[in-house]
């Protein structure tokens, strides 16, 4: 890690009142939970097609619900890491004045770690939606106990309580996201490959409104182009290197 860059970021992180953390797939790898296009990525095995989209799910939800429940297994055993916990660090410290997490990840480890203000883009790996009634609940069984699930209440088909590809996000999350990222003083941009909108139009959007962007990653994405600091590494790595400028 360059220490000069370190220190850079350190600096504008103290110096920010209004901080916004925009997270992907990539803070949770280090929990043991796969990323999506990374090289043991989830897009490597099987093709997004296939599982992530309306369409996958009404050609074979047997097939969608049987990766769900696979990836809600490896969630349910794994912890959050470091990084998690030192964005609930300092969110709970009260180190900023508004401090929110926006992710795009499913897998609840921010909440887990006692992140409280996360908004989450892409739903909820736990959340269950009735395709009859619409009811929506958490299910926490691990694992399922039938596949495909169906509802108590009209026993139709029960689907995953997430965002796929050609569905919109929630609409309270995505308008609260836009509200922080034109406020924020810093947006620091964790583990993401900044490929899947409207997530990856966020650190434009913010930098336009007047944001610094910090963004922590093992390799470049297209965001590293317009960032004003790239910090190369494990998020769980340089998070505690952070911390540890700015304690
Ligand atoms: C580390 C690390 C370590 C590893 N430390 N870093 C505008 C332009 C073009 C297309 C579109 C557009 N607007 C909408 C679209 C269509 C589409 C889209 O974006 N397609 C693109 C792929 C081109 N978007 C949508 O359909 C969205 N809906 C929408 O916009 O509605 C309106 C609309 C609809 C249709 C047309 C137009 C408008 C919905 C997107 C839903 C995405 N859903 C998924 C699945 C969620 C449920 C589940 O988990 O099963 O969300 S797909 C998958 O990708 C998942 C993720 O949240 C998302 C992003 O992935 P992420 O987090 O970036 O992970 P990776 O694996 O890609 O990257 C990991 C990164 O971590 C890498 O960079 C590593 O280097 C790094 N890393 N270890 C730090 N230790
Ligand atoms: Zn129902």
């Amino acid at each position: 890690m360059d220490e000069k860059l370190l220190k850079d970021a350190a600096s504008v992180l103290r110096g920010s009142k209004n901080v916004v953390v925009l997270t992907g797939a990539g803070i949770s790898a280090e929990s043991g939970i796969p990323t999506f296009r990374g090289k043991d990525g989830w897009w490597k095995r099987y093709r997004a097609e296939e599982l992530a989209t309306p369409e996958a799910f009404r050609r074979d939800p047997k097939l969608v619900w049987e990766w769900y429940n696979y990836r809600r297994e490896i969630i349910h055993s794994k912890k959050p890491n470091r990084a998690h916990i030192i964005l609930s660090k300092w969110e709970n410290e009260g180190k900023f004045e508004n401090f929110t997490i926006i992710t795009q990840n499913v897998d609840g480890l921010h909440m887990r770690s006692g992140s409280k203000n996360v908004l989450c883009l892409h739903g909820d790996i736990w959340k269950v939606r009735c395709t009859g009634c619409y009811r929506e609940e958490y299910n926490f069984d691990v694992p399922l106990k039938e596949i495909p699930p169906r509802c108590s209440n009209c026993n139709s088909l029960l689907r995953p309580g997430v965002v796929w590809f050609g569905e919109s996000l929630p609409q309270f999350e995505l308008e609260r996201s836009f509200r922080e990222l034109e406020r924020c003083d810093l947006l620091i941009v964790i583990g993401t490959s900044g490929i899947v909108y409207p997530a990856a139009s966020m650190p434009q959007y913010a930098k336009s409104h007047g944001s610094k962007i910090i963004e922590i990653n093992i390799e470049k994405t297209p965001i590293t182009n317009y960032a004003h600091i790239f910090l190369k590494g494990k998020a769980g790595e340089i998070l505690p290197l952070l911390d540890g400028e700015i304690s």
